[in-house]
């Protein structure tokens, strides 16, 4: 069986054009930062639907696009996601985490409370596919971490390009999401983002990227 090929154009750009849209970009990209503060501030929901077709437009394995974003804006459910996170998050400051573990999260003063899980006006709650259900039949995705992980990578951008911005939460273990969100059993999560506007005068921690040269190896 032969499959269908279409053809595939770019737009070709000068390299001037090419620097400079890749400069452009980075120093976009380089302010963004996780915000722990969201203000009440709502969101249209359009931006939150264009974020999330965004995020659709990522690689995947044999293109199974094994993903699915709950979007939740309900007060309700995200006292309940909050309870749920915080019953975990709470055993992990008191015994799960190690010591190593907590002094390695001082520089960003985390502790077993996550307000923000109820302040930001959405949460998107990713969860991966790792199977489908076809005709009652289990069919295997392929990649799905990798497929996930870089769906999630594009979505983090298109929030920092609609203004907006997030939090990559992982409560741990995160299982309670599945029964709260009530989510069938080929989907397991894999990641929470509070996504809203910053709290006015919100502060973030004063970290440093790794440069260049530490993380580049060039074969020339
Ligand atoms: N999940 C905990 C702890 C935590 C772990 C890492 I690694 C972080 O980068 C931040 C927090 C919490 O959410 O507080």
């Amino acid at each position: 069986m032969t499959h269908k090929f279409i053809p595939y154009r770019q737009k070709e750009l000068t390299i001037e054009e090419q620097l400079t849209n890749s400069e452009t970009f980075y120093q976009f990209l380089a302010k963004r930062r996780s915000v722990r503060e969201f203000s009440s501030q709502p969101i249209d929901m359009k931006i939150i639907e264009n974020i999330i077709k965004a995020a659709s437009t990522s690689p995947s394995g044999a293109h199974k696009q094994p993903w699915t974003f709950c979007v939740v804006s309900n007060l309700e459910i995200k006292k309940q996601i909050r309870i749920a996170a915080e019953t975990e998050e709470k055993e992990n400051y008191e015994s799960r985490m190690s010591n190593r573990w907590k002094e390695d999260l001082l520089p960003f003063a985390t502790n077993w409370e996550k307000p923000f899980l109820e302040e930001a006006p959405y949460l998107i709650v990713v969860f991966k596919r790792v199977y489908e259900l076809v005709e009652g039949e289990k069919q295997n995705n392929y990649y799905v971490n990798e497929s996930v992980g870089i769906a999630t990578g594009m979505l983090i951008t298109a929030i920092h390009n609609a203004g907006l911005v997030a939090l990559t939460h992982t409560p741990s273990p995160m299982n309670f999401l599945t029964n709260v969100l009530t989510r069938p059993e080929n989907e397991r999560p894999f990641l929470l983002l509070p996504v809203g506007f910053a709290l006015k005068n919100t502060q973030v921690p004063d970290l440093q990227r790794k440069t260049l040269e530490e993380i580049i190896v060039r074969y020339e």
